[in-house]
């Protein structure tokens, strides 16, 4: 009783006028054995570029140090029926310090790490007098886990569903200007069976009598909280809301290509005698100006840049990750500057075939990790030390791509991806995804609209991932996968998509919607535990069978053994250091006779490293799959992929092997 009057609080009583409407639009029925998947339209994102200053736009950061209050488990909506945000949360309920951005679950002492259901934050914040003046003031997250409310002063402003994505709200009218503003944040981590990802609630007798229990089926911590930045940013009544951007190359890649289309939104925008215009700029690493273009009627355009500097991946190039600078700005019919918005442009090529991944022409062998955002104490929270560090670690050992496995990571890191050359196939929130139902899939389709609304301008992404171990074996997969595929691919066509796929080849039905299969298996360790003979063959067997049933090019996305750093056990013994780097020389050996095949072009191990997880007796302290501790400190085995990721890249694309990659031994070996 309790639960269902829970959610449906969630659902339709704490906004009981939605603040979205919905979308109605083409239908398309479409037929399964199981179930009939209606192709229902999603809602459409809008705006939400990355917050930036510039000479028209201000921004300030609400990160710090915010109030906090659990709700009572049991009454979780208690604090909407008693209006909690209208007035500071201290006066309805004793507070604590939580830090904006981070996750809440590890910050305390007590059992706030297990908290399941709704959580209020609040703080207050000055509004300049100056912004009073003409222009619009928006309120951003960059992401807040699983779903928030937001009220300004009192009045609601925001409502938001789905963790690891940006979401905004104008929020000009609803600020004192001059004066102090409070802004409050309700936030539910409840996951259910139509979440993405999903879980499930059940009620359960404790010593106490009931309490509520959140499970899920994957087994990375479900961290909740304010994840990442909170920002405030002007823009000008007339504004630039969106830019999108393509680009080509010529054939020989000496010629570059940007297309650029850009909407405004904002009273000037209808004006019929104000026909508004883009001045595009493009500026090199030097911050010289390589191309300009006016746009058409439709704000839109192409710059072209002669002699070009390609975005390449890291190692593949001597100068990876060139990024051009791109200055977009919004004028009037009197040449009048209403808005400026500057971002980053990489100028490449993406291509694929039935046996290939090219970038600029050129083959790609991925050589990568799966990751998770996860970090002692802070949890997802953003953390620029942490991210900074990863990336010195991801190139200190060669990798030239990993999967956001298994969730959308911080727009941050993607901007840093983009400046080192770092391939991303990028992963929304779906996550062993099962039960199949017209309401998930909507949800899901949110996710990747939001994800590809978000990520489409970053030359890293190189492929949209849109699950992780699906539930694929099952009838009513064929045509969800293939809903979710298409829906995919009429976001983005300059991109290939795929899933990381779990079970065997012979029962999956989602593989005929995808570009490129991508298949995740434990040899050695979920099968046929501790059997190191028992890997290689399995490996290339699997691949070619893969390969066979969809004739599609082939990534093996994970594969690993869980390690305790320190435990040693010679000969190798499942959970030491040996075992480990046993098992990746195992595969190693698989994937050379694969690529001889020509289609199998990659490897990314399970995990980059060690992550929390929720409390069961296969985890000691979390996953431990992690070539680095959760401290970011290398494994053993992290010493050895170094040299096969290095090797590759000598191999593949002539690049030089850093000076430390060998130790010294002997005259005798080389
Ligand atoms: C795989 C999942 C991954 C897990 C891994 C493991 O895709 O999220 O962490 O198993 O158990 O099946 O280590």
């Amino acid at each position: 009783m309790h639960l269902r009057i829970r959610l449906t609080c969630r659902k339709y009583e704490i906004w009981a006028l939605s603040f979205f409407s919905l979308v109605t639009g083409l239908y398309v029925l479409h037929f399964s054995i199981a179930l009939i998947l209606v192709n229902k339209e999603v809602p459409q994102t809008r705006g939400m570029l990355y917050p930036r200053e510039s000479e028209t736009r201000e921004v300030r950061s609400l990160d710090g140090i915010w109030n906090f209050v659990r709700s009572d488990q049991a009454n979780p909506t208690q604090g909407v029926r008693d209006e909690w945000y209208a007035k500071e949360l201290s006066k309805s309920r004793p507070t604590i310090p939580m830090p904006v951005p981070a996750s809440y679950n590890d910050i305390t002492t007590d059992n706030l790490r297990d908290h399941v259901g709704t959580v209020w934050y609040d703080r207050k914040f000055f509004v300049p007098r100056s912004w009073s003046k003409d222009q619009r003031i928006w309120l951003r997250f960059g992401s807040v886990h699983y779903e928030a409310y937001v009220w300004i002063n009192g009045q609601k402003v925001v409502k938001h569903e789905m963790g690891h994505l940006p979401f905004e709200a104008e929020v000009t009218d609803f600020l004192n200007y001059g004066a102090e503003n409070r802004i409050t944040v309700m936030c539910d981590n409840a996951l259910i069976q139509t979440t993405v990802p999903q879980g499930r609630i059940t009620e359960v007798p404790n010593d106490g009598g009931m309490t509520i229990v959140q499970s899920y089926t994957f087994d990375f911590f479900n961290y909740a909280g304010i994840h990442r930045s909170v920002h405030l940013y002007t823009t000008p009544r007339t504004f630039i809301e969106e830019v999108e951007v393509t680009t080509n190359l010529s054939k020989d890649a000496t010629v570059g290509e940007v297309f650029y289309s850009v909407s405004v939104n904002g009273s000037a925008a209808n004006e019929a005698d104000n026909v508004l215009h883009i001045q595009a700029n493009l500026y090199d690493k030097e911050g010289i100006l390589v191309a300009n273009a006016t746009s058409d009627q439709k704000l839109g355009g192409k710059l072209q840049v002669n002699p070009v500097k390609p975005w390449w991946p890291y190692l593949m190039h001597s100068e990876p990750g060139y990024l051009y600078q791109l200055e977009i700005k919004l004028l009037a019919t009197n040449d009048e500057l209403l808005d400026v918005y500057r971002l980053k442009v990489g100028i490449r090529t993406l291509s694929w075939n039935s046996q290939q991944f090219l970038i600029n022409g050129k083959p790609v062998y991925f050589r990568g990790f799966g990751r998770h955002e996860d970090s002692d104490i802070r949890g997802k929270g953003l953390d620029n030390a942490l991210m900074v560090r990863d990336f010195n670690l991801l190139k200190w050992i060669g990798a030239n791509a990993y999967r956001t496995s298994h969730y959308p990571y911080s727009e941050e890191s993607m901007q840093f991806a983009d400046e080192h050359g770092i391939m991303i196939i990028d992963e929304c929130p779906s996550v062993d995804t099962e039960n199949f139902s017209q309401e998930l899939l909507g949800k899901h389709k949110s996710s990747l609209e939001q994800l590809i609304h978000r990520d489409r301008n970053h030359p890293s992404v190189v492929m949209w991932s849109i699950a992780n171990e699906p539930r694929t074996g099952s009838v009513s997969a064929d045509s969800y996968f293939e809903l979710v595929a298409n829906f995919t691919r009429s976001l983005d066509k300059t991109r290939p998509i795929t899933a990381a796929i779990a079970v065997p080849n012979t029962q999956d039905k989602a593989g005929r919607s995808l570009d490129i299969i991508s298949f995740n298996r434990y040899n050695a360790w979920y099968s046929n535990a501790g059997r190191l003979d028992m890997i290689t063959q399995n490996v290339i067997d699997e691949a070619i069978a893969w390969n066979k049933r969809y004739n599609k090019p082939i990534i093996m996305s994970e594969y690993g053994a869980d390690t305790l750093e320190g435990l040693h056990m010679q000969p190798a013994y499942v959970w030491s250091e040996e075992f480990q780097t046993e098992v990746f020389s195992r595969h190693f050996k698989a994937f050379d006779e694969l690529r001889k095949k020509g289609w199998f072009i990659g490897e990314f191990v399970w995990n980059f490293a060690d992550f929390k997880t929720a409390q069961t007796y296969t985890r000691v302290g979390g996953n431990k799959k992690g070539v680095f501790t959760r401290a970011r400190q290398p494994k053993a085995a992290a010493h050895l992929l170094r040299k096969r990721y290095f090797a590759l890249g000598r191999d593949l694309d002539q690049c030089s092997f850093p000076d430390d990659l060998f130790t010294y031994i002997a005259d005798l070996i080389s």
